[in-house]
């Protein structure tokens, strides 16, 4: 691709350097369930997850400056990557929990607490948090799931005063990001996001992809009924489907997932633009 060199590839996405300081972060069409990589791609999830990045960002913007350079992006990429500014990252996951569900919901119920928050008595999958709360989570090697650490754990690795500004801007995101779904129908119920840094001591800068279905748990609001796992916005047909006898996969046989069914994969690309249209307001194009 002219001008960029690959560096990496995530499950579902790719990161290229210009080699003076942008990077290009492409979001593909494919798809993980059950921490596989699924064999069927979704049309136009990409471009979906960017657009809804983008939309995010722009509506987060008097919070904290985000890394989008340009949309001018090479041709056949146009709608799903941007360009970047390449920023000192902070090795953190950022999480912002607003209700129990996947490893907080894990941790609690072995502890009472989340990342050395403690949480009342009786919350079950799916309550809502009194306030939520920051959950960080440093990254694991690749095939491994990140660990969730308390704020300590942090500024041991960032320093004080970044992991405070970590966790108040975090909590900042996802109150604005929660309200604003919460008055059209989805529920925010925890996000994950990235920081970095321009310079040394330079203040934070969002990064990455933001409140997608890929890096939050989004549940539809009319079908929230605390006390067993929430449908999923986007992922449900995939998952009832792969865990169905039709599908013929065992998910603890360590076999690789077989291909979506057709009318699965049109269901999910439906659930994508629809999960963009309700949030954003606007037409999927
Ligand atoms: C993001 C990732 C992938 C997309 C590095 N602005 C930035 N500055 C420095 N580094 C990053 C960013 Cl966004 C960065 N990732 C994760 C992987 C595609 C994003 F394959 N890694």
């Amino acid at each position: 691709m002219a001008g960029f060199e690959h560096v990496y590839s995530g499950k579902v996405r790719e990161l290229y350097t210009d080699g003076a300081g942008r990077l290009l972060l492409v979001a593909s069409d494919r798809i993980s369930a059950y921490d596989f990589v699924l064999p069927t791609t979704i049309p136009d999830k990409g471009r979906i997850l960017t657009q809804l990045t983008l939309w995010w960002f722009e509506q987060l913007s008097d919070l904290v400056p985000n890394h989008v350079v340009s949309l001018d992006v090479p041709a056949g990429l146009a709608g799903r990557a941007m360009v970047c500014e390449r920023l000192e990252m902070y090795p953190v996951e950022c999480v912002a929990r607003g209700y129990l569900a996947g490893s907080g919901l894990v941790d609690y119920l072995r502890t009472g607490e989340v990342c050395g928050v403690s949480l009342p008595v009786g919350l079950v999958d799916g309550s809502r948090l009194p306030s939520p709360v920051f959950t960080p989570a440093t990254k694991a090697a690749l095939g491994e799931h990140d660990e969730n650490v308390d704020l300590d754990t942090v500024a041991a690795t960032v320093g004080r005063a970044a992991a405070e500004d970590l966790r108040r801007t975090t909590l900042a995101v996802y109150a604005r990001a929660e309200e604003i779904a919460r008055d059209r129908g989805v529920i925010v119920a925890d996000t994950k996001l990235e920081f970095g840094h321009r310079a040394a001591g330079g203040g934070l800068v969002l990064a990455d992809e933001v409140l997608t279905p890929d890096s939050s748990r989004f549940w539809p609001a009319d079908q929230w009924e605390p006390g067993h796992p929430q449908p999923s916005y986007d992922k449900q047909y995939v998952r009832d489907w792969l865990t169905s006898p039709a599908s013929g996969w065992d998910r603890t046989s360590g076999e690789a997932p077989p291909p979506l069914p057709d009318d699965v994969v049109e269901r999910t690309r439906a659930r994508y633009v629809q999960a963009y249209e309700q949030l954003t307001g606007r037409t999927f194009a």
